[in-house]
């Protein structure tokens, strides 16, 4: 249970920076009695515990068993309730060397710490009324961030626009509850309520709720990213975009067919979407044994993508391989027929006519194929960068496909709140129903306090320990 997991003001320690050599590290505190604690491993004690709120000390990290002198520091202190965790706290900036982190953080555990759980400096600051769920959340969206875009919509979330947003629904439903009461308290006008009662307020909330609840597909594109790979015969250039869309020369370039015979991976972003990018085989019949297996990989990674990007190589043109291949893709029976493929003939520089061609006319599926989707085409130069911009922008367009993309930081930040949402939605549908003939206003009444409820527990108002549990279960620890 989480109570008994984390336990409020008993001094915590955590190595908040990654364990890895660096200039400098932070080392965290936080309790009731953190800046006493730190002092007994303190080079001057009394500076520290002298120290105003909102200051930095000077001195040096001692071991308290050995009297080693472990680290050169500054600490920062902080003194409730104006910190992070609304606690005491002090963090220690000292020299990141792997062994000097762990000293630092050994001598304050023999000071009176105990190592802080997964994200219990968070779950301090929500107990302590810092941060409402919402924001929480968000802080662990934002330390996972993997494009500015996604890191702009935790950001919007962590100064509380997803928070305001809620606020404002939960301020309509209690309004909508009170116009409720008056008919309750006026039973003689109860039969004549569903003609009096104005259900425009009700609907315009149950939209509200809707434009949230469909916020969460596009907020998860951008935390979770997509898959694309990219795919086509040997020696189409699959490669050399892979490394151009990476900005690196990541994969092996060369003229001689085959070259790459096992999928390499990589994150970059697409428009701001995160996009696992994978670079593959080509896809040939050989008679040699890795590549065989390289090739089926490529079809197992087709198999789970959220796009294809099949590359052709237009210099040779659209070839009877390129025919079969998408042929088989696209098959209705296959598992791949509902996955999106662009088609990209690169090498335009050498063949610049088919580019042309490609571009007046370019979501027209050519007429060798059987086609079941209208798929786009591109054309791009892997040299050159050519078209490129224009690729990088349609795709992550199909990818979006119909997310409803709330730009102004009000979108759900995670799948519990997305229940939430759904939950408050379902009652408020009912209580619309209720509002009219046949139904009783009592459960009008229940339905609403229920729609409130959950809003509550989306913000964490009303919160069980479960759902705490599976908030900050999944932080990191420092955090
Ligand atoms: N002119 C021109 N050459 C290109 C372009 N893209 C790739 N090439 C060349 O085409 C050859 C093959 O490129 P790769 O990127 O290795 O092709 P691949 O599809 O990864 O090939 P495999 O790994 O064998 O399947 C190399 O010589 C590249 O320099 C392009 O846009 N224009
Ligand atoms: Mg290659």
């Amino acid at each position: 249970m989480i109570s008994e997991q984390y336990t409020p003001d008993e001094p915590i320690v955590a190595i908040a920076t990654a364990l890895v050599p660096s200039a400098l590290a932070v080392v965290r505190t936080s309790g009731k009695n953190s800046i006493e604690l730190v002092s007994k491993c303190f080079s001057r004690p009394k500076a520290l515990n002298d120290a105003e709120a909102n200051t930095l000390v000077y001195g040096w990290i001692i071991d308290p068993k050995t009297y080693e002198k472990i680290d050169e520091v500054i600490l920062a202190v902080y003194k409730a309730p104006k910190s992070f965790t609304g606690e005491n706290m002090v963090e220690i900036f000292c020299h990141g060397g792997t062994s000097t982190v762990l000293g630092v953080y050994q001598s304050l555990l023999a000071s009176g710490f105990r190592s802080a759980q997964k994200g219990e400096y968070t779950f301090r600051a929500f107990i302590n009324g810092k941060a409402d769920l919402t924001k929480a959340e968000a802080v662990r969206e934002i330390i996972g961030a993997k494009t500015d875009e996604s890191r702009r919509r935790a950001a919007n979330r962590l100064q509380g626009a997803l928070y305001t947003e809620i606020k404002t629904v939960k301020e309509e439903l209690l309004k909508v509850l009170a116009s409720i009461e008056v008919g309750i308290e006026y039973p003689e006008d109860e039969e004549n309520f569903s003609e009096t009662f104005d259900d425009s307020f009700l609907k315009n909330i149950i939209s509200k709720l809707k434009i949230l609840h469909n916020s969460w597909q596009a907020e998860k594109l951008y935390q979770d990213g997509a898959e694309i790979v990219l795919c086509g015969k040997t020696n189409a250039g699959k490669s050399s975009l892979f490394n151009l869309l990476l900005k690196e020369e990541r994969a092996i370039v060369s003229d001689i067919h085959g070259t790459t015979r096992d999928f390499i991976e990589s994150y970059v972003s697409f428009d701001g979407i995160p996009v696992r990018l994978f670079d593959t085989a080509g896809l040939r019949e050989t008679k040699d044994e890795i590549e065989k297996v390289g090739v089926e990989r490529t079809k197992e990674l087709i198999s789970h993508s959220d796009a294809v990007l099949y590359i052709i190589d237009s210099s040779c043109g659209f070839t009877d391989e390129d025919e079969e291949f998408l042929r088989n893709f696209t098959d209705e029976n296959s598992k791949t027929s509902e996955i999106p493929i662009i088609l990209v003939f690169n090498k335009i520089d050498k063949a610049g006519f088919l580019y042309e061609e490609l571009k007046s006319n370019k979501t027209v599926p050519l007429e060798k194929l059987p086609f079941r989707q209208n798929i786009k085409i591109f054309g791009v130069s892997a040299k050159t960068g050519l078209g490129v911009q224009e690729l990088i922008k349609a795709t992550a367009e199909i990818i979006q496909k119909s997310c409803a993309s709330v730009k102004d930081g009000t979108g759900l930040g995670s799948e519990r709140q997305k229940d939430a949402i759904e939950e408050a939605l379902e009652s408020c549908e009912h209580a619309l129903l209720c509002t009219k003939e046949g139904f009783t206003l009592d459960a009008a009444v229940h339905d609403i306090e229920d729609a409130i409820a959950s809003l509550g527990e989306l913000t964490g108002e009303i919160t069980s320990s479960d759902i705490l549990e599976a908030v900050f279960s999944e932080f990191c620890v420092g955090k």
